[in-house]
């Protein structure tokens, strides 16, 4: 067992974010990134968009059986939202446990839904639960060219 060369094994990873429209109307787009650049993820992909209804319908598909379909689809549609992309080691376990449960009541303090939010109908942020989904939902947001592959000069300071 080769314990330095484990970190250079662990896969990265793509997740899709979303700042639902909650978020960008109650003013805290900024916050919220901001949470994840503090991290250290690597944002390939950011832009404030007005979903249609089909998108809506489509990134949620899993959930059309359930009672509160209709309400999630008028929520999402709303507003806008912000879309991004972000990028690392292990990103899309990582960034689940930042926006916490999906509730946001049950949601730990420290986390985004935790210190920001108190309905599941309002849990102001999105992010994948797997990477296929993170890839999936990725390119179901972003067109092509406007995810960009780039090398941010901290990151030799944030990988060994
Ligand atoms: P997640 O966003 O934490 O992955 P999911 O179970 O995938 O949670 O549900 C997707 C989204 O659907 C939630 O973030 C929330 O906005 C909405 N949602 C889930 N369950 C309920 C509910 O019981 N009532 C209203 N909205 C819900
Ligand atoms: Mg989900």
């Amino acid at each position: 067992f080769l314990p330095h060369l484990v970190a250079s094994v662990e896969q990265v990873d793509q997740t899709y974010i979303m700042i639902k429209p909650d978020g960008v109307q109650r003013g805290l787009v900024g916050e919220i990134i901001s949470r994840f650049e503090k991290k250290g993820f690597k944002l390939t992909g950011l832009k404030l968009f007005q979903c249609p209804k089909e998108l809506a319908e489509e990134h949620y598909k899993d959930l059309q059986s359930k009672p509160f379909f209709p309400k999630l689809i008028e929520y999402i549609t709303s507003g806008p939202v912000v879309c991004m992309a972000w990028e690392g080691i292990g990103v899309v376990a990582s960034a689940r446990k930042l926006i916490g449960a999906t509730n946001p009541l049950e949601a730990d303090p420290g986390t985004i839904r935790g210190d920001l939010a108190v309905q599941t109908g309002r849990n102001v942020v999105h992010g994948s639960d797997s990477p296929e989904n993170g890839i999936r939902e990725i390119g179901l947001w972003f067109e092509d060219g406007e995810v960009c592959e780039w090398t941010p000069v901290q990151e030799p300071w944030l990988k060994e």
